[in-house]
């Protein structure tokens, strides 16, 4: 069984917008009210897959989830014509596409039953992720349905909050070996929320049989979260034995430190010192929010936002890096302005799981063939603007609904419905 990292990216949905829903988050903060376009945001999206795959990276996708949630808001005893403003928009967002939130996975080689185990987050610290898990889940059952490699569970109960991998990261020799696991959590983060509970980190450890002696829980650093740093794959990114981290990622970096090359004692550490990129440098240019991939060929890329060549102090240091006689070789600019409006950077657009792709539903596998399909239904069917006054629009709705259903069908994949 050949065990390769298979990145799962979220298609960007039709109702993607901006109304300014995560606190702690700048990006959102700070382009609350502007214009989104839904149809350029997943078209972006679609070419990121496709520059991936041209690298010979396995690559899946998820779809988006059916918005607005007309349950929740039955939940709530309301429906999209009478919400609040700021219900409207949590029912109506297109969050889903971050799709390095939708859970934690444990690959088959550091679980103790050899299954790979994913754990759809909560997400409950924000209301408008809050609802997102139940269409989550469904997909996660449809796309590793094969129990004999895989196992799927529900969220933890509040009140520990979850957020799935942006809080996690796993080092090892090669993806296909036992590797180390560590659960980044916040205990405080200033005037912002702290997003990772320790216990939804502990429970999910327990849930996917782990190793306790292959298992770290780490507190990201209160100055990070308070920079605006809401999950830690803001500040750190790790791929096989290669941890890439800012200098104030965490709360104990040399404990930190020390931990992981007790456990794994060939693991490279790559510091991004605070005098040469700043948090606040970091967290605009999303340098840490990239994907560090393993190439076929052998060397490390990492493929991040263009934001990150646009900011001189960050690609000087980045420049600097790759000349050098590092594990990382290359750096991939992708354009994803649509999201990283929204604090999502590539790392946050996509669910790393390493199995063998055969044992995955092949809807959920692309292709350079089926990339086009999906971008086809793109083109003719997501708006091409949304403004937040809109949310309420019948006509948008509909839009939206429509444009999800022809996607679904494209793809074979109308059980989700
Ligand atoms: O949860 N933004 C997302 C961005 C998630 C990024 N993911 C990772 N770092 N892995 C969030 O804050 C903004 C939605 C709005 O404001 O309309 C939003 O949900």
């Amino acid at each position: 069984m050949a065990l390769v990292e298979i990145n799962f990216d979220g298609i960007i949905g039709p109702s993607h917008n901006y109304a300014g829903l995560s606190v702690g988050n700048l990006a959102s903060s700070n382009n609350a009210g502007a214009p989104s376009y839904p149809k350029a945001a997943a078209l972006q999206g679609i070419e990121k897959m496709r520059a991936n795959l041209r690298l010979g990276l396995a690559q899946g996708f998820f779809m988006p989830l059916d918005r607005p949630n007309q349950n929740w808001l039955s939940g709530l005893s309301t429906d999209m014509q009478s919400a609040e403003p700021h219900i409207r928009a949590a029912a109506f967002s297109a969050s889903a596409m971050w799709a390095a939130n939708a859970a934690t996975v444990s690959p088959a080689p550091d679980t103790a039953d050899g299954k790979c185990h994913l754990s759809a987050a909560n997400l409950l610290t924000m209301a408008h992720r809050s609802h997102e898990w139940t269409g989550t889940l469904a997909q996660l059952k449809l796309a590793f349905a094969d129990e004999a490699h895989f196992a799927v569970h529900g969220p933890v109960p509040a009140p520990f909050g979850d957020e799935g991998a942006a809080n996690f990261m796993r080092l090892c020799q090669t993806h296909g070996d036992a590797g180390i696991e560590i659960f980044v959590y916040g205990k405080t983060g200033g005037p912002f929320p702290a997003r990772q509970h320790i216990e939804a980190s502990k429970a999910i450890a327990r849930a996917h049989r782990l190793d306790t002696r292959k298992t770290l829980f780490v507190q990201q650093s209160e100055i990070a979260i308070a920079a605006g740093a809401f999950h830690n794959d803001v500040v750190a990114v790790a791929n096989e034995h290669v941890l890439f981290t800012h200098e104030q990622a965490f709360e104990h970096p040399e404990q930190t430190y020390a931990d992981i090359k007790r456990l794994l004692p060939d693991a490279e550490i790559i510091i991004v010192p605070a005098d040469r990129v700043s948090l606040a440098d970091a967290i605009q240019s999303y340098l840490f929010n990239a994907q560090l991939v393993t190439l076929p060929d052998g060397g490390m890329a990492l493929i991040l936002p263009s934001e990150a060549q646009d900011n001189a102090r960050v690609w000087s240091w980045l420049s600097e890096m790759v000349a050098g006689n590092g594990p990382i070789r290359k750096l991939v600019p992708v354009d994803v302005r649509q999201s990283m409006a929204n604090g999502g950077g590539p790392a946050c657009l996509r669910l790393r799981v390493v199995a063998d792709p055969a044992t995955v539903d092949p809807r959920f596998i692309a292709n350079e063939a089926k990339l086009d399909q999906i971008a086809s239904v793109v083109a003719a069917y997501w708006p091409e603007s949304i403004v937040p006054d809109q949310l309420g629009d019948a006509s948008l709705m509909d839009q939206v609904r429509a444009a999800r259903m022809a996607l679904l069908t494209m793809c074979d994949l109308t059980a989700l419905v």
